[in-house]
């Protein structure tokens, strides 16, 4: 039997039997002990387990057994982020989540075909959460949906929850490169090349939007208590939240939608990504199936979806995802479209610095500034190339935010560049180089056994501010201004910071 995978706001109904199907399903395995390897809470350790967290928000109590500790090694923080493997093995949590709610379904006599709807955020009007899961309350008004999370506060943290569509982007979608590299440069479409990676520092493409924007926008804080993170803005709470595996499945979905163009975007073929990381002596990705079952899969195993038994019902390319013949009619408007056609991301990469800020950056409150200083040889490669009159690739741009630490993983920013002073940043969106929410800041800062607590970096692609900078005539400066707009004011006890701030150039 093959399964598809549905837009949820396109099922027919707020409650269509897909969705009440996933609340009985959701419903049986919160009723299971924290022990049990098909039990929720148990599955949301496998994402990522804060005990002192979790008794906070009411989901560990100390006195309860707890699995045995084989179990906890083998399964408990195993979520992969920060690294090339964070699509495949989400998509395996997301194939085996689905089998175990399955499995609950159709001891139901519920349909044997049931399969995860997907929450696409992006479609229009579809930006709200589902309202399945804004409810308290079951279809026929009792109480207890299991689909409901008090602790899912919304971008306003006031509890209604929405998606901000003009802050979030499919930019990543346009990247040719699965793989990317910690040069400064493009994290790559998929990500970085790590080793088994729990809480990696650079994000990748798609990683750091929409997914982790998505996930500190809908999940929050609590309004009453700043330091409460919303289930789904923390990597260890965020599998506990019923829409956390609606979100994932949209993601899962726009990997097979970057696939679609078979001529550059295609996965990786080194070993150590196709047999995981195995491969250099590593943690296996594994997890609890129905009946007792233990699935051990590879990333290479689950990079076809044409060779797994599920499909999602649409992978139609995204409209709206700036693509390079787009930057080419902007800059060199006399190209004929065979010339823009013939141009072609080939060759290795360059990656070289166009600049840095001087010194660390404090965020807090509602703003933050910075400058960059530019070496004055390397803006001139840039300009030129963006000249160019023939139909050669132009430079890429990336603005990075290196050692990102603090202690909210609900902090959500905005990055504008050149803002004219005096000016409110959220009337320029020409300017906006691009939104970003701190998913594992708090994770990737603490020092422990395993990380040196050199918080996050994310790499923002700023090569459509340049390209307007460079046809205004205004990119032949010294500095570029940076400015950071936090969505909400940035309390001091969040101790965010960012170490450096850094421009790469990258041709080929
Ligand atoms: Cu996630």
């Amino acid at each position: 039997m093959s399964f598809t995978r549905k837009n949820v706001w396109e099922l027919g109904g707020d409650w269509a039997d897909p969705i009440l199907w996933y609340a009985r399903g959701v419903k049986a395995m919160k009723a299971r002990a924290l022990s049990e390897p098909t039990g929720w809470r148990f599955y949301g350790a496998i994402h990522g387990i804060d005990q002192g967290l979790w008794q906070q928000l009411g989901y560990f109590n100390p006195e309860e057994p707890m699995p045995s500790d084989a179990d906890i090694a083998a399964y408990w923080n195993e979520c992969q982020h920060g690294s090339w493997y964070f699509l495949p093995w989400h998509r395996g949590y997301l194939i085996a989540l689905e089998a175990i709610v399955r499995d609950a379904v159709v001891k139901l006599g519920g349909p044997a075909d049931w399969a995860l709807p997907y929450w696409n955020y992006f479609k229009p009007n579809q930006f709200k959460l589902p309202p399945a899961f804004a409810s308290p309350d079951w279809p026929d008004g009792s109480g207890d949906n299991p689909l409901f999370v008090p602790q899912r506060y919304g971008p306003d943290n006031d509890g209604n929850v929405y998606v901000p569509v003009n802050e979030i982007n499919l930019n990543a979608l346009a990247d040719p490169d699965f793989t990317g590299d910690t040069s400064g440069g493009s994290p790559g479409f998929g990500g970085v090349n790590t080793g088994f990676s729990h809480s990696g520092d650079v994000h990748g493409g798609v990683e750091t939007q929409p997914h982790d924007y998505v996930h500190g926008l809908v999940g929050g804080s609590d309004p009453t208590n700043p330091n409460m993170p919303g289930l789904m803005s923390d990597p260890d709470t965020a599998g506990l939240d019923p829409i956390f595996w609606l979100h994932h499945a949209n993601i899962d979905r726009l990997w097979e939608v970057w696939r679609e163009n078979p001529t550059t975007d295609v996965d990786p073929s080194q070993t150590n990504w196709v047999n995981g990381p195995p491969a250099v002596g590593d943690r296996a990705f594994m997890l609890p199936m129905p009946g007792g079952v233990s699935w051990t899969y590879t990333p290479g195993q689950l990079s076809d979806l044409a060779k797994l038994n599920y499909a999602y019902d649409d992978v139609s390319p995204a409209a709206g995802t700036p693509q390079l013949a787009a930057r080419l009619q902007r800059l060199r408007p006399n190209l004929t479209a065979a010339d823009i056609g013939s141009t072609v991301m080939a060759g290795p990469k360059k990656v070289e610095l166009l600049g840095v800020n001087t010194q660390s950056l404090k965020v807090s409150g509602t703003d933050a500034r910075t400058s960059v200083k530019l070496d004055s040889a390397v803006r001139q490669k840039v300009s030129a190339s963006l000249t160019a009159a023939g139909p050669a690739a132009p430079d890429r741009i990336f603005l990075n935010l290196e050692n990102v630490r603090g202690l909210h993983d609900a902090t959500a920013f905005s990055v504008y560049i050149n803002v004219p002073d005096g000016d409110d940043p959220r009337s320029h969106p020409d300017h906006l180089a691009g939104s970003i929410a701190l998913f594992g800041v708090r994770k990737a800062t603490k020092v422990d056994d395993k990380h040196a607590g050199n918080g996050l970096t994310f790499v923002l692609e700023i090569s459509h501010v340049i390209d307007k900078l460079h046809l205004a005539g205004a990119l032949n400066a010294n500095e570029i201004h940076v400015r950071l707009v936090p969505r909400h004011p940035v309390p001091e006890a969040a101790k965010v910071s960012i170490g450096r701030i850094s421009i790469f150039r990258q041709s080929r």
